[in-house]
């Protein structure tokens, strides 16, 4: 076979390839096709090795959001070490945390959103929106920057004194107390000394005041003796 030929039949596979640009995250799926609903969808935060499964809501306030931790029937275990929230675990569909290293990829090149959805046991909603939200790298310990809380949702502000915190496991403790927020309220965050906030500890099914602050819990709603039903932190690039 002659050279031209070859290369003939080989055009269609390079341009292919050059046509293929691989999903970031939820807000690439969304610009792709707009009518895509909420569900589990695969992107790739670093390049073509990275596939990860995730759920993207395209509904809440306009959408595009990709969901980095969501809680919503006690299914997963979230009490873990750091590796594990170094590298995300839980499933897609239904509990997950997507990982540290993930969220520092998709949040490194532009400025991102932030929305805390949460539900009660009587089905009540609320949430909290940040204008601004990123993390830094595991050499300066995952810290967390957010800031810009806005009230629409009505949920109150439980996250902005988290700003400027490292993030803490059970097994590696950089909070500012002189204990270990990680182990004393059972879950893993970007603990201070300790929380107004605590998303990934214990699931405990509502009100419960015989173990002090160790819930699914956010502070200016229901207080440290209410475990949530739901909550999901997600973001999507500020526009
Ligand atoms: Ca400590």
């Amino acid at each position: 076979m002659k050279l031209s030929s070859i290369l003939f039949l080989l055009a269609p596979l390079l341009i292919s390839c050059k046509e293929v640009k691989l999903p970031v995250d939820c807000n690439d799926i969304y610009n792709n096709d707009n009518k895509q609903p909420s569900g589990v969808y695969i992107i790739y935060p670093s390049g073509s090795t990275s596939a990860i499964q995730v759920y993207c809501d395209m509904d809440s306030e306009g959408g595009r959001w990709t969901v980095f931790q969501i809680r919503k029937d006690g299914s997963v275990n979230f009490y873990r070490p750091w590796v594990d929230y170094k590298r995300g675990f839980g499933n897609a569909a239904g509990e997950y945390w997507l990982g540290l290293e993930n969220m520092y990829e998709l949040t490194r090149l532009q400025s991102h959103e932030l929305m805390v959805d949460m539900e009660d046991f009587e089905g009540n909603n609320k949430f909290a929106l940040y204008s601004s939200f990123k993390i830094e790298a595991e050499c300066e310990g995952y810290r967390l920057q957010v800031t810009g809380f806005n009230n629409k949702g009505g949920a109150g502000d439980s996250f902005s004194s988290h700003s400027g915190h490292k993030f803490s496991t059970f097994d590696k403790d950089q909070d500012t107390w002189s204990d270990n927020c990680a182990r004393k309220f059972v879950g893993a965050f970007w603990y201070t000394a300790c929380h107004s906030a605590n998303p990934n500890g214990i699931y405990r099914w509502g009100a419960d005041n015989s173990l002090y602050a160790v819930g699914v819990e956010w502070l200016t709603w229901k207080g440290y003796d209410y475990s949530l039903k739901s909550i999901s932190m997600k973001i999507r690039p500020a526009k």
